[in-house]
């Protein structure tokens, strides 16, 4: 029997939750071999989150992302608060009878609540799982000790997520996932598919924590960073509360392959606490994300627009 298990893409999170998923299906739900296939699952600027003809299994799993109301959705969990693309897929979720369909707003990672809560009703064994149900969870909650350890990278938890985050070759991504469940990070870290890729990525993010030192501008608590013009892919988040401790909050503008995004965030250490729901704001624009943290997708090439929409949230955070 064939699984297909969607997951949210280029995300330690993501990746950590379909693999749990996977290993759980099998030892627990499964009554013969199955034959898993993984998707990762992108944020796209419109049309539907789940493409209808992804759900291609003969059972389907949609893991740290958005929900669809299509009936050959089998298991679902997520954490996000922008999950919902419409209130009839939330008032569909909140009918659900089946008990595979799983939702929790305030979990920090996919991964733990989707372990816990199958360990929790369907008796599976997490106990070699503890090292990365940490982990995840300090990853996708922004749970650092310090903005120090998000931007040096030393654990090897940090540096896969370095990697996670940049891959994209599915092949290698399957082998991510299949790894993480079942060595200790360490080894995987120094495996040579990991090891040999990152010494390149590290370097990069070394370039990035520059160019953000160049570019980035704090002004009334708020962090402004303009990387249109910047050949920068994908940055970690923290960089500028390493850079600017005082700062609160973070508004960037990002050219990354196929689109252009600004993405928003607070200060997970903050000198005064958030007080803006960022998820919502950014839902303003079509984007969404979680309270701490947000993001909104546009077209390639709407730089004009992207600044507009960036200017605009750096006057929204400021007050
Ligand atoms: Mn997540």
């Amino acid at each position: 029997m064939r699984l297909r298990v969607l997951h949210h893409g280029s995300c330690f999170d993501g990746a950590s939750s379909a693999g749990i998923f996977a290993r759980f299906f099998r030892e627990c739900v499964a009554r013969g071999p199955v034959d898993v296939a993984f998707t990762p699952m992108d944020h796209k600027e419109a049309g539907p989150a789940i493409p209808p003809e992804s759900l291609d299994g003969d059972v389907n799993a949609c893991v740290d992302f958005r929900y669809t109301s299509d009936a050959r959705l089998h298991w679902w969990f997520d954490h996000h608060v922008s999950t919902f693309q419409s209130a009839a897929d939330e008032a569909h979720f909140r009918a659900d009878q089946n008990g595979q369909k799983f939702y929790d707003p305030s979990a920090k990672s996919c991964t733990r609540f989707l372990a816990r809560t199958v360990a929790e009703k369907f008796g599976f064994d997490i106990s070699s799982l503890q090292e990365l149900l940490h982990w995840a969870e300090i990853i996708d909650g922004a749970l650092f000790e310090s903005a120090a350890q998000a931007v040096e990278l030393h654990e090897p938890a940090l540096r896969l997520m370095t990697w996670v985050e940049a891959n994209r070759d599915r092949a290698l991504s399957e082998r991510f996932i299949a790894d993480v469940i079942s060595k200790p990070l360490e080894e995987v870290v120094a495996s040579p598919y990991v090891a040999e890729p990152l010494v390149g990525l590290l370097e990069r993010h070394h370039k990035n924590v520059e160019a953000i030192r160049r570019l980035a501008r704090l002004e009334q608590g708020v962090v402004f960073t303009d990387l249109s013009l910047e050949p920068i892919t994908s940055v970690n988040k923290f960089i500028v509360y390493y850079l600017y401790p005082e700062a609160r909050y973070a508004v960037t503008v990002l050219s990354p392959g196929k689109r252009m995004k600004v993405s928003v965030g607070s200060n997970p250490w903050p000198p005064m606490p958030r007080t803006h729901d960022i998820a919502k704001l950014c839902e303003r624009y079509g984007g969404g994300g979680h309270p701490a943290v947000g993001a909104i997708s546009l077209p390639k090439g709407e730089v004009v627009r992207a600044r507009q929409i960036a200017a605009e949230l750096v006057a929204i955070l400021r007050s």
